[in-house]
């Protein structure tokens, strides 16, 4: 039987969970949202960033991260976070909410602005070090999700996908669209060859994204 090439992260070892824990027990607080480059932070440290389509479950995944459950804005309405929010975990690390993409009902001339920053951010941020690209566990990688893979392809960012919502399949649905992610991936050469799955919800995988962004180097 051959590799899988996109395995799913083990749980890390008890030093890197430790180092996760500190980081993220630590200070986090809400830096600024940002409309356009010029309103960037000094790009002074590591930074990763949250992708992924509308309503997928990049602000609560955030507030699972940070154990704080209102810090990014997290609703039922897609499309609410509308700017590049700015999180700082001490002076370790940005954390970045990136505006949702393929929301349909947002008007054109706003899908296009959004689009623009975001090619701009990812493709002109020095400190940018990894991409979590957000999957729905229910979904798996739909056509809207391709754009963004590609873009990060030429921009030459590291991404990885974190399946969110998995608490919300079962076990077959679960393995299905772990297998289509991983089909699709192989097309994909700045895909990080390790995938994670995580519920805000229930908690899964949160501990082992802390160890993930807490190591980044
Ligand atoms: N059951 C369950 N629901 C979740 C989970 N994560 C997010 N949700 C729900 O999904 C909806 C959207 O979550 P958000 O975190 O606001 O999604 P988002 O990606 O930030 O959305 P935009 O800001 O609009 O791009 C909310 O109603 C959340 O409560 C999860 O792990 N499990
Ligand atoms: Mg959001």
């Amino acid at each position: 039987m051959s590799a899988v090439r996109f395995p799913l992260a083990e749980m890390p070892d008890l030093g890197p969970r430790e180092k996760g824990r500190l980081l993220f027990a630590g200070p986090v607080d809400f830096v600024k949202g940002v409309v356009a480059m010029p309103g960037l932070p000094p790009a002074d440290r590591l930074e990763v960033c949250f992708a992924g389509r509308s309503n997928v479950g990049k602000s609560s995944l955030i507030n699972a991260l940070t154990g704080r459950k209102t810090l990014a804005r997290a609703s039922n309405t897609p499309g609410r976070t509308q700017e590049i929010n700015y999180f700082a975990l001490g002076e370790q690390r940005y954390m970045v909410d990136l505006p949702g993409y393929g929301y349909a009902e947002a008007p054109l001339a706003v899908v296009e602005k959004w689009q623009a920053l975001l090619r701009s951010y990812l493709q002109g941020r020095q400190t940018l070090r990894r991409a979590f690209v957000l999957v729905d566990t229910r979904h798996g990688i739909k056509a809207v999700d391709q754009e963004i893979l590609s873009l990060l392809d030429k921009s030459a960012v590291t991404f990885q996908v974190v399946m969110t919502k998995a608490d919300k399949v079962n076990a077959a649905t679960r393995e299905a669209n772990i297998e289509q992610v991983q089909a699709a991936l192989t097309k994909h050469p700045a895909a990080y060859p390790e995938i994670v799955i995580t519920s805000s919800e229930k908690g899964e995988g949160i501990e082992t994204l802390r160890a993930i962004i807490a190591t980044l180097e």
